[in-house]
């Protein structure tokens, strides 16, 4: 038995009205292939261009260890120079990713390799963020704190990624205050005796190459898994949804700040009840009994 997923659609290229219609509107994801050719950054962009430009810098790096309380919301597991890094996910497979890195605070100098493409949809100048990962790294399958309308721009390798939108969540094995699924799950082949509500879950599937967008819609969930070493840039517009925005403000304003207390509060202990919470709330929605 696999995941019941749909291949995302691909366009060679697309209008913004296209786009709108199509996609922004529905709220469906979809993989523009040709859309960046024309941008210097689809020519220069690889990994020994970063090390060339950025080999000196220190970058915070994470792996896929499960959450404990004694991390913070996001804090790094492990710093290591960029050139280090590179030669590391040339070498061998590395569970080590970096994770929302700034190129405008880290790498000014990329932004004249890139323009913000016009989509329709108001882009956040301020925060174009790189992602790195080595081979069959992966993401734990979340969704973002701002619940935005992501566009994925892949260079470098081939990278699988998996969605669901929102109304997938009774079937997820969502964690409670936090923007996680059970870190547990292999998404790339679960194991349904585990998982059995998994079974009702319908999302998307793509592998993207170098040079191809992806559009994700505003809270789409996303487990992304680095087929090869490459890495990938995110740009962002606020959520247009009122609900989704709404969803936004709390998690920013309150959600974190709660789980942060906890954390702080009841330790390791909050952690375990969230986790069997995923559980025990998941198969009571579904009428599983296990
Ligand atoms: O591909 C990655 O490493 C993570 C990407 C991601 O989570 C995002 O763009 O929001």
């Amino acid at each position: 038995m696999k995941l019941n997923l749909q291949d995302i659609p691909r366009v060679n290229t697309i209008t913004k009205q296209d786009f709108i219609k199509h996609y922004f509107k529905p709220q469906k994801p979809v993989v523009i292939e040709r859309f960046i050719e024309d941008w210097p950054a689809c020519k220069k962009w690889n990994l020994d261009y970063i090390k060339q430009i950025a080999g000196d810098i220190i970058v915070p790096l994470y792996d896929d260890r499960p959450v404990d309380y004694k991390d913070g919301f996001n804090e790094p597991h492990a710093k290591m120079k960029m050139a280090d890094y590179i030669d590391l996910l040339k070498r061998e497979p590395t569970k080590y990713r970096i994770f929302l890195w700034n190129i405008l605070k880290e790498m000014p100098q990329l932004q004249q390799d890139f323009k913000f493409p016009d989509f329709g949809l108001r882009l956040l100048k301020g925060i174009p963020m790189l992602f790195f990962g080595g081979e069959n790294s992966h993401t734990f399958m979340h969704y973002d704190i701002d619940l935005a309308n992501i566009f994925h721009f892949h260079f470098e390798g081939k990278k699988q990624c998996i969605l669901f939108d929102q109304t997938q969540n009774d079937y997820l094995y969502k964690i409670p205050h936090s923007l996680i699924t059970r870190e547990d799950i292999d998404f790339k082949n679960p194991d349904f005796k585990k998982w059995p509500a998994l079974k009702k879950a319908k999302g998307y599937i793509t592998e993207l190459n170098h040079g191809e967008i992806l559009y994700m819609p505003e809270g789409y969930w996303h487990y992304m898994r680095y087929i090869t070493p490459g890495f990938s840039m995110s740009l962002r517009a606020i959520a247009r949804n009122p609900k989704n925005f709404s969803k936004a403000v709390y998690n920013v304003l309150i959600m974190r700040h709660f789980d942060n207390a906890m954390r702080r509060i009841k330790g390791q202990k909050w952690i375990d009840w969230k986790n069997e919470q995923a559980i025990s709330r998941t198969h009571k929605k579904n009428g599983i009994t296990v």
